[in-house]
């Protein structure tokens, strides 16, 4: 039997038990060498013994049971020149879907938003702008003053801009920046029918120089675009073979936009997000696992199924960057009905 001792959760930074004589701020589990085989063979477990195993890895590191409550804003809205299959903001679609392209808001304005959030109860402020890179310039310093603004309201402040160069991803973290979102979305093989004007390997650049800039990553993807179990299996791997892991990881189900060419794909079976869920939680035992995209399609036994096999973080507030979601006191309602608590938030920097 190996011996009980106390470890730390680097994210949150609460002292967890678990067994084990692993380094203090390693989980036991912890790995990078997954193989897609093994990754398939876990995702393919029967539900409930893949929900077991999942469990198991969760109080381990997360028996405190708070709910992380993450809210989003558009930041800037549509015209984005990239091609990405499933956004509602690609121009490419623009003519279809019909979305309006917006400015950039005003720092002001963004902060009286972050400050609403807070009040709601939530602890991260999570800024999406629809670029398909960073640009230096006025509109990047607005970004890096809502930045500090969110920090110096004592909330984690997270950004998905697109691209960054090492530069850009150093001024960022030097403004605060608690997490950088740049999601792998799928398998490298089956996302070149996703998106044809970036690659996978665009993508790892900029996750790299995120993390050389001591920013935290947040890197997910989205289930029921048409890939196959092997390629979710895929995707798994390679967020579970960064090393460190992604500190959170968003498991997205695609919100079908009418005018996009993914409009027609048929509704994400909730249990195969639950296998998602459950499949992060064990690769990635102390990163936060954040139930996003698609959640208000999900019942409230669905969703309690997701927070059981490992999801710690939602999406809160009425509206996602252009699609709508959950009704926030619905969620505080659900949260406190399963027991949960929710996470306080974080000191001021
Ligand atoms: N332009 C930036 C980028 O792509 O990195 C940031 C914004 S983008 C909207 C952020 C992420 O939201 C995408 O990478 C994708 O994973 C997710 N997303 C976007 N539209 C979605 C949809 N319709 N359904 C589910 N997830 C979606
Ligand atoms: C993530 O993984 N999901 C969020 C966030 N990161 C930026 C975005 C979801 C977008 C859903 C569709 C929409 O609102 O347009
Ligand atoms: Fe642009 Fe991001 Fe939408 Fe792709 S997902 S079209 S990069 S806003």
């Amino acid at each position: 039997m190996s011996e009980t001792l106390k470890i730390t959760n680097p994210i949150n930074g609460k002292a967890r038990q678990a067994e084990s004589a692993g380094e203090p701020d390693r989980a036991p589990e912890t790995r990078h060498d997954w193989t897609s085989e093994e990754v398939l063979d876990l995702l393919s477990q029967p539900l409930l013994d893949l929900v077991d195993q999942a469990r198991a890895v969760h109080r381990r590191y997360h028996s405190d049971g708070a709910m992380q409550l993450a809210s989003l804003l558009s930041i800037k809205t549509g015209a984005c020149p990239e091609d990405c299959k499933y956004c509602a903001q690609s121009a490419h679609y623009a003519k279809t879907t019909g979305l309006k392209r917006e400015t950039l808001l005003d720092v002001d304005d963004v902060l009286e938003n972050a400050k609403r959030a807070k009040d709601a109860g939530a602890s991260r402020f999570c800024m999406g702008a629809a670029w398909r890179e960073v640009k230096d310039g006025q509109a990047f310093d607005s970004v890096l003053a809502m930045v500090k603004g969110v920090r110096a309201l004592g909330m984690e402040a997270c950004v998905t801009l697109g691209m960054l160069t090492q530069a850009q991803a150093d001024r960022l973290g030097e403004a605060g920046l608690t997490a950088y979102n740049h999601n792998l979305d799928t398998s490298p093989e089956f996302y070149g029918e996703i998106v044809t004007t970036r690659t996978y390997q665009d993508r790892l650049e900029t996750l790299a120089r995120v993390r050389k800039a001591g920013i935290q990553v947040c890197c997910g993807g989205i289930i029921g675009m048409g890939e196959t179990v092997p390629d979710r299996a895929r995707l798994l791997q390679t967020l579970a073979n960064l090393n460190p892991h992604p500190e959170s990881v968003p498991i997205n189900a695609l919100v079908a936009v009418a005018g996009t060419p993914l409009a027609d794909r048929p509704p994400v079976d909730a249990l195969e997000l639950v296998r998602m869920v459950a499949a992060a939680r064990i690769m990635m035992p102390l990163s936060r696992v954040r139930l996003s995209a698609g959640r208000r399609e999900l019942s409230k036994e669905a969703q309690i199924l997701c927070f059981l096999a490992g999801a710690n973080s939602i999406f809160y507030g009425d509206k996602l960057l252009t699609a709508a979601n959950n009704d926030a006191a619905d969620d505080l309602a659900l949260i406190a009905e399963a027991g949960l608590s929710v996470e306080p938030p974080c000191p001021k920097p």
